[in-house]
């Protein structure tokens, strides 16, 4: 059964340092995705565009070296409220970044609408920093780890609640950026990792066919954070921490495809879109194309 879609804009760009990725959503909604999705018989909504604050305009109270942490916090609080309305209106939640520190809020607002929420996160990064471990103090570096439950509290407390998902319940696609810290959450929490090596060598068809059978025994619910610096830089340039050797668009679309198929999703995201370092908006374009196919976009 096809669900109703709600879009949501986050113009975020306070978990990290570099200008641009707050245009991400014009640059995804430019890229079509409104009519793509109506092209394939989907009821589409845009909710428009969350408030963030612009840097420097809150007062930061609390002592830490998270950069806009009380704007993050905030912020982050208004958009799990909005995407649980849009769970409790029964229409899928579709949310476009923005810096991946959204998917704070999103997790929040997704997570007690079930049981036992899976998360699939397509990404060069783990995005399991804390204070202590983060090189940055970029808190898009650490949404995973604050969806646990682990971090900062202003940033494990969102919603009301702590822990969003359960460590066995996450399956991360393409790392190949990891911090020692990251690496030791991994190992520590058991938390399912295929990096680019396990890509190469079993193919995604294989990664997506175990992810999907991993996920579907044990979850109510899927969420797809989907971080565009997933995919190799020269398919997604536009992207404001770019690694090399990463998953072509082909894959992607493969995944997504996959992902149509099993039914699995439930909610997603697709976030780190920064068009002033894009050329010609090719990776908002990519975007578009890879909600497209997850949406179950046929070729024929
Ligand atoms: N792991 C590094 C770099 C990084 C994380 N996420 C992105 N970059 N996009 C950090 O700053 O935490
Ligand atoms: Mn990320
Ligand atoms: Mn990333």
């Amino acid at each position: 059964m096809k669900k109703d879609i709600t879009l949501i804009g986050v113009p975020m760009d306070l978990g990290q340092t570099r200008r641009g990725v707050d245009m991400g959503p014009s640059a995804i909604r430019y890229a079509g995705i409104v009519e793509r999705l109506k092209d394939i018989e989907y009821n589409v909504l845009d909710f428009g565009d969350i408030e963030i604050a612009r840097p420097g305009t809150i007062e930061e109270t609390i002592e830490t070296n998270l950069k806009n942490l009380e704007e993050v916090a905030s912020a982050s609080e208004n958009l799990a409220q909005a995407v649980s309305n849009v769970i409790q209106e029964n229409r899928f939640p579709l949310v476009l970044g923005g810096d991946h520190s959204i998917a704070i809020g999103t997790l929040a607002g997704i997570s007690n609408h079930y049981e036992n929420l899976g998360v699939i996160w397509y990404d060069a990064h783990g995005d399991l920093n804390t204070a202590d471990t983060s090189p940055s103090g970029n808190i898009h570096g650490m949404p995973l780890a604050a969806s646990l439950g682990i971090g900062h509290e202003s940033l494990t407390r969102i919603g009301g609640y702590e822990q969003k998902v359960k460590p066995e319940n996450i399956v991360i696609i393409g790392a190949r950026s990891l911090d020692e810290g990251e690496k030791t959450l991994i190992k520590e929490r058991g938390i399912k990792v295929y990096t680019m090596h396990e890509i190469d060598r079993i193919g995604m068809t294989k990664v997506m066919e175990e992810t999907i059978e991993y996920l579907s025994a044990k979850t109510d619910g899927v969420h797809l954070s989907l971080d565009l610096d997933g995919l190799d830089p020269q398919d997604a340039p536009g992207v404001g921490t770019p690694v090399l050797g990463g998953i072509s668009y082909r894959e992607s679309h493969l995944a997504m495809e996959m992902l149509a198929e099993s039914q699995l999703i439930t909610s997603a995201e697709f976030v780190e879109v920064n068009p002033i370092l894009d050329e010609r908006n090719k990776t908002a374009t990519v975007a578009v194309a890879l909600m497209g196919s997850l949406f179950g976009e046929k070729l024929l």
